[in-house]
């Protein structure tokens, strides 16, 4: 791959401490070095990166137009798939809404209703099923470059929750969700979780509650601190899978006392997804030659950046399955009964695992919809999926990304 993120000039950063733990503060030099080309996820296996869009006023989301669940199927985008290869048993989507900015998340409000993060414009986009959209508010202090900006969303009592970068860290903080369906904001903010490193890319980035009520964070190494000492360090946040109390308080009974860490040796987690007997996947990208889907168990290592795909070896968790990534590069994922989910960006697919088996899978749609960064199962069921062809790497222009529904 020859594409290489934007980047913002600048020579040292701190990398913050874990949150209300350690002290320890480390200045690193930034080092977005060209030797390997490989450092962007999901980026297109040719051209390099356009710039970055420019933010766009609070207006610009225009005019709803609303498609109800009769409207036709998408036209092919022509992306060179390998269709061929699709099981195709899924039912064909439809389109629930348009004209959405590098979307990255959904968070449902209820049945008829979600909230739908923007990357870039750090806008969280109130989108009903019939397509009907509105800015429910903006979280002023995101900063996008590169991959980083507005990224998770989750709702648990009441609150809206939101990861983000800063200019000066990757957070979570949480807001009182208020008015109703139609009217929603986002009310007084919360810090939950704060001094995370912030890179220009591998920031994970999805945030979900676990069966258990935590809180958990699919995180990334924050390119710059893929360094073994830090990925492979349960007290460093970098290449983990982060779990804290809804609080932001550090639950007691995590793997390592003390620290948010949940597991570790992980690249960029983008994918988070419970079944139905508590069992934790996680989808995360490789680097060049694998992409993972592991099983997530606490306390074990995933092997980054000793191991990409299965090592074979006693000391790290080899994922179940892994997968060539212009065939995956797999973002956001969803369970909902005995199946797997999983969202693909560079693979332009949709990939099925039945966890009854979960070394097999099934590609459905490849090449059709572009880039897929999210599916999120709705409280009826049906499937939401937030394609992703406006970040520059796609082949879309501005505030032309949809989401689409599966039956
Ligand atoms: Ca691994």
């Amino acid at each position: 791959m020859s594409s290489t993120p934007r980047r913002r000039p600048h020579a040292t950063r701190q990398a913050l401490a874990l949150g209300t733990i350690t002290a320890v503060s480390i200045a690193l030099t930034a080092c977005f070095g060209s030797g390997s080309s490989s450092a962007v996820d999901g980026g297109s296996a040719t051209g390099s990166l356009p710039p970055e869009s420019s933010q766009q006023g609070a207006g610009s989301l225009g005019a709803p137009e609303v498609l109800g669940s009769g409207a036709s199927p998408l036209a092919s985008l022509e992306t060179g798939s390998n269709a061929s290869e699709d099981s195709n048993t899924l039912p064909a989507p439809t389109v629930v809404a348009e004209g959405l900015d590098v979307p990255w998340d959904i968070a449902f409000v209820d049945a008829e209703t979600a909230l739908v993060s923007q990357r870039d414009s750090g806008k969280v986009v109130e989108v009903a099923d019939n397509g009907d959209k509105r800015v429910a508010g903006v979280i002023d202090n995101v900063d996008a470059r590169g991959e980083a900006g507005l990224h998770g969303l989750t709702i648990h009592e009441g609150y809206l929750y939101a990861y983000y970068g800063t200019e000066e860290d990757n957070r979570v903080d949480r807001f009182e969700l208020t008015g109703e369906p139609g009217s929603l904001g986002l009310g007084e903010r919360e810090e939950i979780v704060s001094g995370l490193p912030i890179g220009n890319v591998h920031n994970g980035g999805r945030i979900a509650f676990g069966p258990d009520g935590k809180l958990y964070l699919a995180g990334g190494d924050f390119q710059e601190l893929r360094d073994a000492k830090f990925t492979q360090d349960p007290y460093h946040p970098a290449g983990k899978i982060l779990r804290y109390n809804p609080d932001g308080s550090i639950p007691g009974d995590n793997p390592w006392p003390g620290s948010p860490a949940y597991s570790m040796g992980h690249r960029n987690v983008q994918g988070l997804a419970w079944t139905d007997d508590g069992t934790l996947y996680a989808a995360e990208f490789g680097q060049d030659e694998w992409d993972e889907l592991n099983k997530i168990t606490a306390g074990a290592n995933y092997g980054w950046p000793t191991v990409e795909g299965r090592g074979g070896t006693e000391e790290f968790t080899d994922p179940v399955q892994q997968w060539r990534p212009a065939a995956a590069s797999p973002s956001g994922m969803a369970y909902a009964d005995g199946m797997l989910y999983i969202a693909n960006l560079r693979g332009e697919r949709i990939r099925t695992v039945d966890v009854s088996d979960d070394s097999r899978s099934e590609t459905h749609f490849t090449g059709q919809f572009g880039r897929l960064r999210h599916v999120e199962v709705a409280p009826d069921g049906s499937l939401w999926v937030l394609t992703n062809n406006t970040d520059g790497r796609g082949q879309l222009r501005d505030g032309d990304d949809k989401i689409l529904r599966i039956e």
